[in-house]
């Protein structure tokens, strides 16, 4: 039986996953609410695909509880914030969580750390947290790092079709557990050792991290001179080498906007670039608003309240706000203005900022400005109804003639 410790984003679907293919899983979470939730039948977070793979493995008899398990094998899968101060990875829940396994796992069970970490953290706090019980690593406990790569928005088909990472002490244990996500994975899955795999993770998103600001930068560049960033960009792409990103209002989530930062609280009179390039994301919800401002002006809009912004996730067709864009605008306006901007989106049905909306169309209908901060697919099939706005289109969706950009 494996049991699935934090069933969060990449908790659940792979908890799920395994258990429709086959495996006994039991999945547990120390929220009360979240476990009530998933055994009262309920997925705890919108995903494409994610209800009919729930489904699945309820049929296959899929357990949730805020219990650890008896077991040999342990998949962990909880958070890895960053510490805003030193920028170093927080390894707090990921060692709670191994000290709760430490308490009851038998000898011999192999403990799988999912979450994202930093190169050395699994030295530096895992391993002590392990020995810390007398146990002696690669005789009693086996540790194994394989951080996931699913991208919200299309977890369901990456988990079944992307290629892994396992990191492992042992290369028998690495096989082992490779088997275990053969159970489902259909991408290739390697075989290294564990810091290896944990600086792949965090490079993967740091790669990309580094390449939005890249295209970042560029819009800036080309908004002082009023030139057309995605006409260059396009163009550019054409080249056989050259793949630019889009430029955003800003880097959300809790795996771009945060894993590059790592690098940069371990390593920071070497991560330069990456150093630059996380500022210059951050930077982007001001130099939205900025954009909002001049706009404004442009057009002789002296009141905010008649400014709205569409979209409150960290980025298009997922449910989930953590480092969102739209919220640091917010924040960075309330310091500047007493009047809030109104905001609308369609995947968050709880009130969480002053000036929200529930309704597209209360929201277009109180607006004589628009920022399009997440091109949900919601918004791009209700073009027409923004005709008549002033838009500020932060992601180049909309064809209405006099939109600007940022
Ligand atoms: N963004 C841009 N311009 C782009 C692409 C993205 O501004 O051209 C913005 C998005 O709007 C969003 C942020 O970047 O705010 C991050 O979105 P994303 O779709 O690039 O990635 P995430 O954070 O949803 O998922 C990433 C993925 N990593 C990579 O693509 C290297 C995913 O594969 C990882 O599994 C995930 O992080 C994770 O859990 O680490």
């Amino acid at each position: 039986m494996v049991n699935v410790i934090g069933l969060g984003y990449i908790g659940l679907p792979t908890a799920l996953m395994m258990a429709s293919h086959g495996i006994e899983v039991v999945g547990t979470d120390y929220n009360k609410e979240l476990v009530a939730t998933l055994n009262a039948g309920r997925t705890t977070f919108k995903e494409d695909g994610l209800d009919e793979l729930f489904a699945d493995a309820l049929k296959s008899g899929i357990k949730f509880t805020t219990e650890y398990q008896v077991t040999d094998t342990y998949i962990v899968s909880v958070p890895t914030p960053y510490d805003k101060f030193s920028k170093k990875v927080d390894a707090g829940y990921v060692v709670s969580a191994i000290k709760s396994v430490m308490e009851i796992c038998p000898i011999g069970a192999t403990v799988v750390i999912e979450s994202t970490v930093s190169p050395g953290t699994i030295d530096k706090y895992v391993r002590p947290a392990i020995e810390a019980n007398g146990f002696v690593i690669g005789k009693d406990i086996n540790l194994v790092h394989a951080p996931e790569r699913i991208i919200p928005g299309n977890m369901v088909y990456e988990l079944l079709h992307n290629d892994r990472t396992v990191g492992a002490d042992d290369k028998e244990i690495g096989e082992k557990i490779k088997k275990l996500y053969a159970s489902f994975c259909q991408g290739e899955i390697v075989v290294t050792d564990i810091r290896t795999a944990e600086m792949t993770k965090v490079v993967e998103n740091t790669f990309r991290a580094v390449n939005i600001a890249f295209a970042n930068e560029l819009a800036k560049i080309c908004r002082h001179d009023n030139m057309d960033v995605y006409e260059i960009i396009k163009i550019c792409n054409m080249h056989p080498r050259v793949n630019i990103l889009q430029p955003g209002p800003g880097v959300g989530g809790h795996c771009i906007s945060v894993d590059p930062w790592f690098l940069v609280g371990d390593y920071p009179s070497l991560a330069k670039v990456i150093d630059e390039s996380m500022k210059t994301n951050d930077g982007m919800p001001d130099f939205v608003l900025n954009r909002i401002y001049e706009i404004m002006q442009e057009n002789g809009l002296k009141d905010v309240k008649k400014v709205g912004l569409y979209g409150l996730t960290y980025k298009e067709n997922v449910d989930d706000m953590r480092e969102s864009p739209t919220l640091q605008l917010l924040e960075s306006q309330e310091r500047h203005l007493a009047d809030p901007l109104k905001v609308y989106d369609p995947f968050i049905d709880a009130d969480v900022v002053s000036g929200q909306y529930h309704d597209l169309d209360k929201f277009l209908e109180d607006i004589d400005m628009v920022v399009i901060m997440v091109k949900h697919n919601e918004i791009r099939e209700n073009m027409d109804k923004l005709k008549g706005k002033i838009i500020l289109d932060c992601h180049n969706i909309c064809n209405i003639p006099g939109v600007y950009h940022i």
